[in-house]
């Protein structure tokens, strides 16, 4: 396809809702002729036959009915790239954009704007999944990637291939495999569940650990009988905490499903917190857990069995909220041990994460040009869904 037949693309950049401004995005071969047909200078006089990069203009777009804007030119090459910035409510944006495609323009979503104006696809994913972003953490990680950070090592890891760089190749593979776990859950939440016996105080600590916090994301309503979920930034990494139904020994018919989902929720964590009460002999877990912090709530009621039999517990109170930042503090280094410095390359979706494994299995098997095929392939564009 040569530059002319290249369509002209529209999307709106910004959330559609009751907001002061909105950001349109222009972008192909007829974006500017479009724009100088449709839009009217303040001061008057007509816009340059060619766009200008880094240049502004406040007027108006629109016949009988008109909207102020303020129109940008933030690139001209290979096609010229626009925005306009206009009032933003739904209505107003509803009618710039018809506007723009009576002129032929097509609309695409914001996602693929930036697929589109983005020449480095890896800089356009890492973009769209800092629209997720919730924290300056993960937010700040994902700008390095969206600035190259990870492009760059995936280019260092093929030249190494390709000059049979073995161990300089062996070392970038390690490297990315070892932030993929992070780079998963930087716009996925850590799955942190809390059980043990009924009345341990469960759902106190949940509550405790969320006001400590003072930064629930999304709660979602539940019973005691079901898995309740609280969403935290701790320390900056996003933590999904689940509540569950009361574990037993010998489980009563009624609870049954919920301690079943309560296993099953437990089984797909990240971590499990297990809750002991030091006022009541302890309750250990009936079944192995992966990844297991035992905790001992309750620690200002007077101890009815030797807590210290269990050194490795932390003990709070959900009540008085001692040992909480102790708490917090132990189940960030079990979820991250190892956080990335910036400007690392880190895999940010799990098309990358998952390819990244790959490239490592292919590569202990000895198969370099699978290894080779298959980092270059992360380096391109994701396959439409
Ligand atoms: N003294 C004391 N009581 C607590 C503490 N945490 C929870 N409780 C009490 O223990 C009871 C059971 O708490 P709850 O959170 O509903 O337990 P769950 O069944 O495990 O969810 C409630 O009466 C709480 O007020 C604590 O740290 N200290
Ligand atoms: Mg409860």
């Amino acid at each position: 396809m040569n530059a002319s037949e290249m369509p002209t693309w529209i999307a709106c950049l910004t959330p559609p809702g009751q907001s002061a401004l909105a950001t349109l995005g222009l972008y192909g071969p007829r974006a500017w002729q479009t724009l100088r047909k449709l839009f009217r200078r303040r001061s008057g006089g007509e816009l340059s036959e060619q766009p200008v990069s880094g240049r502004f203009w406040l007027g108006r777009i629109g016949g009988d009915v008109t909207d102020e804007v303020v129109v940008a030119v933030k690139q001209t090459e290979p096609a010229p790239w626009l925005e306009v910035h206009s009032h933003g409510g739904r209505e107003v944006v509803r009618f710039l954009i018809e506007l723009f495609r009576e002129q032929g323009l097509q609309l695409c979503s914001w996602e693929d704007f930036l697929r589109r104006t983005n020449a480095d696809p890896l800089s356009a994913e890492a973009a769209i999944a800092l629209a997720q972003a919730t924290t300056p953490r993960t937010a700040g990680i994902l700008l390095d990637q969206q600035q190259g950070a990870l492009r760059r090592a995936l280019e260092a890891i093929q030249q190494s291939l390709e000059r049979g760089e073995t161990a300089a190749a062996e070392e970038g593979l390690k490297q990315l495999t070892h932030y993929a776990s992070v780079g998963r859950h930087l716009t996925q939440p850590y799955r942190v569940v809390v059980a043990g016996a009924p009345n341990v105080g469960k759902s106190s600590l949940v509550n405790a650990l969320a006001g400590y916090q003072r930064c629930i994301v999304a709660a979602t309503p539940g019973t005691t009988r079901d898995v309740v979920t609280t969403r935290l930034a701790l320390d900056g990494w996003l933590v999904e905490l689940a509540d569950t139904a009361g574990q037993r020994s010998e489980a009563e018919a009624l609870e049954e499903q919920g301690i079943r989902r309560a296993w099953a929720t437990a089984a797909a964590a990240d971590l499990c917190l297990w809750l002991l009460d030091a006022s009541t002999p302890p309750l250990w877990p009936s079944q192995p857990l992966a990844a297991v912090q035992y905790v001992v709530n309750k620690s200002d009621l007077p101890p009815a069995w030797d807590v210290a039999s269990v050194p490795e517990a932390i003990r709070v109170s959900a009540l008085t909220g001692a040992g909480l930042a102790e708490l917090c503090a132990a189940v960030i280094a079990c979820l991250v041990p190892d956080p990335p410095p910036p400007g690392a390359a880190v895999p940010f979706t799990s098309r990358l994460c998952e390819g990244i494994v790959e490239a490592q299995r292919a590569f202990t098997a000895g198969d370099i040009v699978e290894t080779q095929r298959i980092v270059a392939s992360l380096r391109l564009a994701p396959a439409p869904s």
